[in-house]
Parts: C-alpha cells; structure tokens; sequence
C-alpha cells in the first residue's frame, strides 16, 4: 500500500498536468485530452517527478473521486472532468438532469452569485452535483460551505445542456440565477 501522502501527491500532479497545464512538462493533449503515458511519465520525470506506470495505474484506480480514465488499450489517461485547457472536447453525451442537482460554494461569493448567477470561471463548465454530501465538501474548499440548489430540470427545459463525467460529475453552462433557490 503506498503512502497516501505519495498518491495525493500524483493526483494533483495529474490533475494540473491533465486539466489545466499539459505545457508545464511539454505534454500535448489531443482533441478529447488524452495524453500518452509514456510520454507523460517522460515528461514528469525531466520535470522532477517521479511516477512509474504501476504507481500512475494505482492512482487512477484507488483514486477518491475516480478523477482519471485509462484508454482501452492502456496507452492514453486523461481527467474525466475539471478541465480549463482550452481546445479539448471530452465528447460528453447530453443527459436530462434530475429535477435539482447542487453546487457547493463559499459564502464569500453568495454576493456575486446573487447578482451574476454561476459561472464557469476558468473551467469548461459549472459543476453540480447530485447529493448535498458533495456539494459541502467542494465549498469547503473555497470557505465556509455554502449549498445552492439547482432548478436543473427547468433549465433544462430551457434549452440548456446538462453532462455527466465519467466519475459522476454534473457538468453544464452558466446556470442563470433565476435557476438557484439560496439556503
Ligand atoms: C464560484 C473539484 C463569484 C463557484 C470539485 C466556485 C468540483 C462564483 C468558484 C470541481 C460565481 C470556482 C469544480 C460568481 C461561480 N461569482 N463566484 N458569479 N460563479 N463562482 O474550483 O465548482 O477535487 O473552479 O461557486 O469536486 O468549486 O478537483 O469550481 O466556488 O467538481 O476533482 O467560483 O473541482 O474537483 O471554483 O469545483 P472552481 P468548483 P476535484
């Protein structure tokens, strides 16, 4: 069992590397963000960090939030969700949402909430979530947690497209602040 110190370590190593900043060890990611493993073990290493292919295929599979996928034929990984590189398209399938789903905020941006509704801010998409559990622990992240709740399915209903990752993530546009019921 390897340290999960060293596996969180990967992870958020991959999740920069694969969502935001292939660049940083000169990885290119083709159109729907699959890197090359060898080439981003290669890239890491000259970069400083170390990961070889059966720490990678421990994090990927025992990871909590199952952030990475492995191509088929092992030789691709890429994130399942998160991203703000621009030029990739994961190909998600349009699903109609349940009729909420949740964000997970801070309370320190209620205020602009209130005001502009959700944006995406740097990444793709606004995320959401299905179960109240989630959404407080991605809020925590930025602050005191705050939960919105989602008129998904009337947004929905609206026209706007509603996506769900690989791992479980509720991905769509800017959510119109008519959309949000405040706690
Ligand atoms: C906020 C993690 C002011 C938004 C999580 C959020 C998630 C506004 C922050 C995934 C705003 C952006 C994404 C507005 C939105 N004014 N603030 N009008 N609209 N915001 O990190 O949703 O662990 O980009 O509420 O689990 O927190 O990395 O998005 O607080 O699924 O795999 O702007 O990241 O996944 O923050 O998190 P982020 P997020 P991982």
């Amino acid at each position: 069992m390897k340290d999960s110190n060293q596996t969180v370590k990967v992870s958020k190593f991959l999740s920069l590397i694969l969502r935001h900043s292939p660049a940083t060890i000169k990885l290119k990611l083709d159109e729907n963000g699959w890197a090359d493993i060898d080439e981003l073990l290669a890239g890491a290493a000259t970069h400083g960090t170390r990961i070889n292919r059966k720490l990678l295929d421990e994090v990927v599979a025992n990871n909590d939030k199952k952030r990475f996928s492995i191509s088929d034929d092992g030789k691709r990984i890429r994130a399942n969700q998160g991203h703000s590189v621009k030029g990739v398209d994961l190909e998600l399938m349009p699903v109609t949402p349940p009729q909420v789903l949740y964000h997970g905020t801070a309370s320190r941006f209620s205020a602009s909430i209130r005001e502009k509704g959700l944006i995406p801010g740097t990444r793709h998409h606004v995320h959401l979530s299905a179960d109240t559990a989630t959404a407080v622990s991605v809020g925590q992240r930025h602050g005191m947690p705050v939960v919105l709740t989602i008129d998904a399915l009337a947004l929905h209903e609206q026209g706007q497209p509603f996506y769900l990752s690989a791992n479980g993530v509720w991905l769509t546009g800017p959510v119109n602040k008519r959309f949000i019921v405040f706690p």
